[in-house]
């Protein structure tokens, strides 16, 4: 059977390059379709009438929304190629745990860099390093959060790469001066080509969060 698979997503959208990354990891050839998040388009608001956010993967006309979700459907479905979940169900929910604290924590702290001022923007930083340096001691010497192969947790965390150059340059600091492992790590994941194509380039995000922070009276 012919497969139909579309990603509805939004070119800065750190959830959506995860989608990319595990779809470029299977080989998986798709059509990706740019929201634009003002006016979002009626095939999103009928595919995620719930929370009406991107990524939604479309798999012939079933959609798959919240990007961890839809990275563990992708590794059941193309289960053929380029494991991503450790068969071990002990690792595979430290992997979810992981993947978890990055959506409470770093996201968040990672927007506070550049959407906040003075001392909750000082606060946000020191945080944001404590959690790449959390990160980092989970890491350990491993090349990959899973071990050798790239997986979950990095699909899952190197987004956040492409905005550190705008979370750098906004709350003036250097992640790679604090965490060269992470920075190791990243450069690593980058190599990929799965990664490199499916991530932006960091002056593209430091323009478009220059334009938010515009839009949101910060300069
Ligand atoms: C978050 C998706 C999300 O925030 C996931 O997929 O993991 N937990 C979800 N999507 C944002 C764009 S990225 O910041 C979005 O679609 N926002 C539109 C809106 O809030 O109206």
């Amino acid at each position: 059977m012919a497969e139909e698979v579309i990603l509805l997503d939004f070119w800065p959208s750190m959830f959506g390059m995860r989608v990319r990354i595990a779809l470029a990891e299977k080989g998986v050839k798709y059509e990706y379709k740019e929201e634009d998040l003002k006016n979002k388009s009626p095939l999103l608001l009928q595919m995620n009438p719930i929370h009406k956010k991107i990524p939604v993967l479309v798999h012939n006309g079933k959609p798959v929304c919240e990007s961890s979700i839809i990275v563990q459907y992708i590794d059941e479905v193309w289960k053929d190629k380029a494991p991503l979940l450790p068969s071990d169900p002990y690792k595979r929910a430290q992997a979810r745990f992981w993947i978890d604290f990055i959506d409470k924590k770093l996201f968040d702290v990672g927007r506070k860099t550049w959407n906040t001022t003075g001392e909750a923007q000082e606060n946000a930083k020191k945080e944001f390093i404590e959690i790449i340096k959390t990160l980092e001691e989970q890491l350990g010497d491993k090349p990959y959060f899973g071990g050798e192969t790239f997986g979950y947790v990095d699909i899952s965390l190197i987004p956040v790469y492409c905005w550190l150059h705008a979370y750098e340059t906004h709350a003036k600091f250097s992640v790679e001066a604090d965490c060269p492992k992470f920075t190791a790590w990243a450069k690593r994941c980058m190599q990929k080509e799965s990664v490199s194509k499916s991530l932006p380039d960091q002056k593209k995000v430091l323009g478009f969060v220059a334009e938010l922070r515009k839009r949101f009276g910060l300069e």
